[in-house]
């Protein structure tokens, strides 16, 4: 992998250019590629595998690629629910960039698959400030991080219009109202669709689908 570390200024201008070119890979190989940020542990991969089971029902060849900071266990349940699926260890950084997911493209079987969820690191901050060059995003967040994850990452939830409000079927054991996170996300983001999931029956999974437009 290059290093594209070329002065301070230049990083986030670099970064653009790179999600452009994965954009325009992606539009020419016709894969429709979604990331999927959101909290540590909010639910992203199970997500991923209930919308992947729906899209398969209806013939749609979907591929997915884990980020992770360390190991494989993403990767390994996507395989395991026989996704073409890579896996991108980020190391020392807590969120994707266009550069290294340009380079797990180049190596990715995009002829067979036509949905690509791109799994970020598990994270409501810096992920905000790295277009990947997919077609759409999606942000996860569970009702088990409390009622006020939305208003205290207002960045992240003001630029993506399709949010998942996961494990709902958990709020009333720890007493958290989903209706505040829809609430606080409607009023930074009018225009965006937020969907109540529980991902463990699969609940909602069909709606997500709707609000990315599959
Ligand atoms: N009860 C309940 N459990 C859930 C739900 N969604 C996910 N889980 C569980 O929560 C845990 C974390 O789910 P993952 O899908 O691994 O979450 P993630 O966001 O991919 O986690 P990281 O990739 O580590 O950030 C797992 O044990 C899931 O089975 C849900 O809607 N309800
Ligand atoms: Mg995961
Ligand atoms: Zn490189
Ligand atoms: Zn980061």
């Amino acid at each position: 992998m290059h290093d594209i570390r070329v002065g301070a200024g230049d990083v986030f201008k670099r970064q653009l250019e790179l999600a452009s070119q994965n954009y325009e890979l992606l539009q020419e190989r016709g894969v429709r590629a979604f990331n999927v940020m959101g909290a540590i542990g909010s639910g992203k991969t199970l997500l991923i595998l209930r919308m992947a089971e729906r899209l398969k029902e209806r013939g749609v060849r979907v591929g997915a690629i884990a980020g992770d900071v360390a190991g494989d266990d993403d990767y390994q349940r996507f395989v395991a629910a026989g996704l073409l699926a890579a896996n991108l260890n980020t190391g020392d950084d807590c969120h994707l960039d266009a550069h290294r997911v340009g380079h797990a493209l180049e190596g990715f079987p995009l002829g067979d698959v036509d949905v690509l969820f791109i799994e970020n690191v598990g994270n409501l901050v810096c992920p905000a400030d790295f277009p990947l060059g997919t077609e759409g995003d999606l942000v996860v967040i569970s009702v088990t991080e409390g009622d006020d994850m939305v208003r205290k990452h207002p960045k992240i939830f003001a630029q993506t219009d399709v949010v998942a409000v996961n494990k709902v079927d958990l709020a009333s054991f720890i007493g958290v109202d989903p209706g505040r996170l829809v609430a606080d996300y409607r009023r930074l983001n009018p225009h965006g669709r937020v969907v109540l999931t529980d991902a463990r029956s699969g609940r909602g999974a069909d709606e997500l689908l709707a609000a990315l437009g599959l």
